[in-house]
């Protein structure tokens, strides 16, 4: 019997892409190319699997472009990149990659905190560029992470993680803001204290944004919300581009009514509102929050793992729907 055909559409490590081939008849993508959505449904069409990341859209004309198509595995515990109601519609599985990054990108958000409170990035550059010549009191004085209060906004897996290390490594107070409220044991290990998002914003020291992308939580923080925040917080995205107003942002840092940002994700990434390039308060950071190479191995062979399930008849391990079987052949 002829094995399923899987499209890996992005560079991967190659001893994963390997094992992949003992599974199935394996297209890779070692040179990295960034395909158009045309020319990724052209190579769909005759697949039965795809291991995607973030940057490939699964929409309905995709589908429709790729008849064979039966499982979408994202190497990524966000998959905004899905339209998963289209592809509940058309019997497509899809799974992402939770648990194993989530660790690895609560240490990222501690570092994207600790960086831009302590305006680190700032401060090297201007070292680099030879412009210290002497010690001052206030030489990039910032603000302080311990005792102060911490603002997560999404506690899911990972905005728990955030909230353990600030609340029992920092002695932060910890504050949050959530869909629905976490058990009170877990809120307990937390030590975490649940109030509105308004609340949180005017009270917070540092806002750390968790939450993952969808329409209605597009644009969590705008200029209204950055207006409740004090003069010097400082506010962190590990979450998805368009969370946050980037315009929005770049205006309140440059005029300062926040102290500074910490941004790993922007709406429209790669590209990077320009104004967000100008403005010193801000630590920049290309969508690296899950990147160690233990971490993204991890991701890989997880998102291979839901491959070799799905085609073994065992079932997807981190399903993300529940498609009707057998809708595809
Ligand atoms: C990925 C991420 O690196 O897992 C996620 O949701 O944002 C990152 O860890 C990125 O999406 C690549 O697929």
């Amino acid at each position: 019997m002829s094995k399923p055909r899987i499209l890996v559409a992005r560079a991967i490590f190659s001893d994963i892409v390997d094992r992949l081939r003992e599974h199935f008849d394996v297209e890779a993508n070692p040179d990295d190319v960034i395909w158009t959505q045309q020319e990724l449904a052209a190579r769909l069409a005759d697949k039965d699997g795809v291991l995607t990341t973030g940057s490939q859209s699964v929409d309905a004309a995709l589908l429709a472009a790729a008849p064979r198509l039966k499982i979408c595995a994202n190497m990524a515990v966000g998959y905004n990149n899905f339209d998963v109601d289209a592809m509940t519609a058309a019997g497509v599985q899809g799974t992402n990659t939770p648990d194993v990054l989530t660790d690895t990108t609560a240490d990222f958000g501690f570092a994207l905190l600790m960086a831009t409170a302590r305006r680190l990035t700032e401060s090297e550059h201007y070292l680099r560029a030879g412009q210290w010549t002497k010690w001052s009191y206030d030489m990039f004085a910032g603000s302080d992470i311990h005792g102060s209060t911490l603002g997560i906004i999404g506690m899911g897996r990972i905005g728990q993680g955030i909230a353990k290390r600030g609340a029992h490594g920092f002695g932060m107070k910890v504050i949050y803001h959530n869909r629905s409220r976490l058990a009170p044991a877990l809120e307990a290990d937390c030590k975490a204290t649940y109030v509105g998002k308004e609340e949180l914003l005017r009270t917070a020291d540092h806002v750390m944004l968790v939450v993952p992308y969808s329409a209605a939580s597009h644009h969590t923080i705008g200029a209204a919300e950055l207006a409740l925040m004090k003069p010097t917080a400082t506010l962190i995205n590990i979450a998805r581009g368009g969370i946050v107003d980037d315009a929005a942002l770049a205006v309140a840092l440059r005029e300062q009514r926040i102290a500074a940002a910490g941004l790993d994700v922007f709406e429209g990434e790669p590209s990077v509102h320009p104004d967000l390039l100008t403005v010193p308060n801000v630590v920049l950071t290309p969508h690296i929050a899950s990147a160690t190479v233990p971490t993204r191995r991890a991701m890989a062979n997880l998102a291979a793992d839901n491959l070799i399930a799905f085609f073994d008849g065992r079932g997807p391990l981190t399903p993300v729907n529940q498609p009707v079987p057998g809708l595809r052949a």
